[in-house]
């Protein structure tokens, strides 16, 4: 795979640039490439610059408004919920995430209801923006399907995946961010690009028959992580997502898309939470204590640590040049 390095403010810049060049408002544009960014910066490479052709074919078919300006309405003191009327999430995260906050301090508990937006990016940014003021965060979204419940060979549940983050005063908060499918699309069609296999089990192709090749399984169909526990976890952020915020399930979105190629509309849960008002005071260290005894286990690592070891190298990113050249003829 040929690459070109490009420094992060680099990357900010191309993302801000393409978004602006393809109908996005500065607003809109500049919280897609924070994300985008952020995602090189830490090595979230499925959820990066390889979202850009997405995000412009959702722009370029009208199907996402670049222009849009999100709403917030308080539903209850702690729950909030923001209308993207039709924008990608990240500029509706900006919206509702510091009231979020707000209110589970407050409270105690906060949930942020996320309705009319196109989700396309990981999760971790907004888990871990409540961790980093103190606060659990837990955040999850559905998609359109292409993963079969457990059991089937029927695509029904998106990828949906979940974030949660615990807040680690004097240290980097744990946060983990995953697909409920064996895999994510992005990381398949990555696979499949680059001419790697995937380990059986990842997915079915059109026949039903398990099989390594991911371009097989694009076309074919994912199975959930773990079996039929993964399933369930995919079944609990369908409900979440789309019961819950009253947007669209997978399947109800797939019958909506324009299958442009971007992202469908739906919702997002994002949920928060104050250890300091639920357990009280003394929680970080009965709770420090648990992680040094868990990573003195020999072999045992913090999920979102490799993301955080990434984020502290502040030099130019390795880019696949085709992609960049996509890229650039967007402009
Ligand atoms: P991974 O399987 O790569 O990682 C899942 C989690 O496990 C991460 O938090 C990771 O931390 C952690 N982890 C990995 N290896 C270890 C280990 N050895 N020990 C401890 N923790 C570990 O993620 P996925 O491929 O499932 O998902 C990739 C991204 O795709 C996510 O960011 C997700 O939000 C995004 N996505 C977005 C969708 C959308 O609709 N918007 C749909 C589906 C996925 P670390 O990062 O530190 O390695
Ligand atoms: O990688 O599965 C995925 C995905 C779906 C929507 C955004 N990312």
């Amino acid at each position: 795979m040929s690459t070109q390095e490009l420094g992060l403010d680099a990357i900010y810049d191309l993302a801000k640039k393409v978004m602006l060049a393809n109908g996005c408002d500065v607003a809109n544009a500049e919280a897609l490439a924070d994300i985008i960014s952020r995602a090189e910066r830490d090595g979230s490479h499925s959820h990066g610059l390889f979202r850009v052709p997405g995000y412009v074919k959702a722009l370029r078919s009208g199907k996402v408004d670049g222009k849009a300006k999100p709403t917030i309405k308080h539903i209850t003191p702690a729950v909030i919920q923001v209308d993207g009327h039709g924008c990608f999430a990240p500029l509706a995260q900006s919206v509702g995430l510091p009231v979020l906050v707000e209110a589970t301090h407050q409270i105690g508990i906060g949930a942020l209801s996320l309705v009319g937006v196109h989700h396309f990016a990981a999760l971790w940014p907004e888990t871990e923006y409540l961790a980093d003021r103190g606060l659990v965060g837990i955040a999850c979204t559905a998609y359109m399907p292409a993963v079969a419940p457990a059991g089937s060979k029927e695509a029904l549940f998106g990828t949906n995946p979940l974030s949660f983050a615990w807040p680690r005063p004097d240290h980097d908060p744990v946060v983990y961010d995953m697909a409920t499918a064996s895999m994510a699309m992005g990381d398949v069609q990555i696979a499949a690009r680059d001419g790697r296999e995937v380990p059986l089990g990842t997915g079915l192709d059109e026949n039903g028959q398990l099989t390594t090749d991911p371009a097989a399984i694009a076309k074919g169909v994912l199975l959930p992580f773990g079996g039929y526990k993964g399933s369930a976890i995919a079944l609990m952020v369908e409900l979440l997502a789309a019961g819950m915020t009253g947007e669209q399930f997978s399947f109800e979105a797939r019958e909506t898309d324009n299958k442009d190629g971007g992202p469908p509309r739906g919702g997002e849960m994002i949920i928060g939470l104050s250890p300091t008002v639920v357990a009280g005071v003394g929680w970080q260290d009965h709770v420090e204590g648990f992680m040094q005894k868990m990573t003195a286990i020999d072999g045992v690592r913090m999920p979102g640590a490799r993301r955080h070891k990434n984020r502290l190298n502040k030099g130019p990113r390795q880019i696949n040049a085709a992609l960049i050249e996509t890229i650039n003829s967007f402009l």
